[in-house]
């Protein structure tokens, strides 16, 4: 396996697939829950399913919570008179049984539509787990409202940004670990720290992302901030023309330097945390996500396409991934990487901006 880590994967994807049928509770609206997980997010489902049992369920609705109110930011065919008031209600509409919205394509479709089971199941949830799960639903969609009319355009907005979508989704995970009992409740009041975890992969899938974003229609959604993008090209669509392909790596190199301000609290996050599931549905996507940003490093591919890690090194990453000693082994992998990246003395580089500011956060 080792030797050809490629080959695993139809055999990890046909397990997987036989684990989820022959698990899926007996409870219907339970086994929606589940059933759908797997099909609105590919690496999640493993990671929720693998949490201990106190926790799994509550994870699970508050994964597909959140993902319906994405649903309904993303959905450009509800006109924003009607979208804002609906993400500041959506905490609320939760919460009411057999309260559905149609919103959304596919599998994302068949989540909005099957939502009262989403509300039957949250409602059946721990006290605890409810209010904060109602309190970052809330929160985030109050955010996602504001910035539904303001672009991003400041670095600060950026991190404001990628706050209420992904670091609201860090503060909530670690009141529920809190709450669980199963880590330290300390948890509950680290913030910081777990804002940090949410927008390291959130600006990782920001960065990667960049080219399907930006041809989506009706609209491009635009989520690099202009402050950095601006000392590069004169529009954000530019960076995807070859003609400007020095200055675009620049540009993404320095969006990668930016990520990676957030890289050592995630460690400090994570070296805290006592629960081996718990660390692996945390640390697992960590890795994931410095394992992109270095594959991304200085490579055009961004602009053309989808880069994507090879499929047999992600199950390589998520099945290694089991201790504070193999997530570090894997961070200085991937630093290594990078570091070399930025190091490589091509004349292009050379005159790279944040070339040298990436080498010292990588120390
Ligand atoms: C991981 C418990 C799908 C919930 C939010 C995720 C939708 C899109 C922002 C809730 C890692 C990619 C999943 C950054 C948090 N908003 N992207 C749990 C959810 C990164 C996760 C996904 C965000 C999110």
């Amino acid at each position: 396996f080792l030797e050809h880590p490629d080959e695993i994967w139809p055999t990890l994807q046909a397990y997987w697939a036989a684990q989820q049928t022959k698990k899926l509770p007996k409870q219907p609206d339970l086994a929606f829950c589940y059933g759908t997980l797997p099909k609105v997010s590919r690496s999640f489902a493993i990671v929720i399913q693998q949490l201990p049992e106190g926790l799994r369920d509550a994870f699970c609705v508050f994964y597909l919570v959140l993902r319906a109110l994405d649903t309904v930011e993303d959905d450009m065919s509800i006109p924003i008179d009607k979208k804002v008031p609906l993400l500041h209600a959506f905490h609320n509409l939760s919460q009411q049984r057999g309260w559905t919205t149609k919103a959304g394509v596919a599998e994302y479709a068949d989540l909005m539509a099957g939502y009262p089971a989403v509300i039957q199941v949250y409602l059946q949830l721990d006290q605890q787990y409810c209010k904060v799960i109602d309190d970052v639903c809330r929160r985030m969609g109050a955010g996602m409202a504001d910035f539904i009319t303001d672009d991003v355009i400041t670095v600060d907005d950026y991190d404001l940004y990628c706050h209420y979508v992904a670091g609201l989704v860090g503060v909530g995970s670690s009141q529920l670990f809190a709450a669980s009992g199963l880590e330290s409740e300390q948890y509950a009041a680290a913030d910081e720290l777990s804002n940090h975890m949410g927008l390291f992969l959130q600006k990782t899938n920001i960065i990667r992302d960049y080219l399907e974003d930006i041809m989506e229609e009706p609209a491009p959604r635009m989520f690099w901030p202009r402050e950095i993008w601006g000392k590069y090209v004169s529009s954000l669509d530019d960076l995807r023309h070859p003609q400007n392909e020095a200055a675009a790596l620049h540009c993404l190199n320095h969006m990668i330097c930016d990520a990676l301000r957030h890289a050592p609290h995630s460690l400090e996050y994570m070296v805290g945390l006592r629960n081996y599931q718990i660390f692996r549905f945390c640390a697992i996507p960590q890795v994931m996500a410095i394992a992109t940003l270095a594959l991304c490093y200085n490579n055009p591919a961004v602009f053309r396409g989808k880069v994507k890690m090879r499929r047999g090194q992600t199950a390589k990453y998520m099945m290694e991934t089991d201790s504070m000693q193999t997530l570090l082994e894997a961070f200085m992998d991937f630093g290594t990487m990078l570091c070399k990246k930025a190091k490589s003395h091509r004349i292009a580089m050379a005159k790279d901006p944040t070339r040298e500011t990436v080498v010292e956060r990588l120390g």
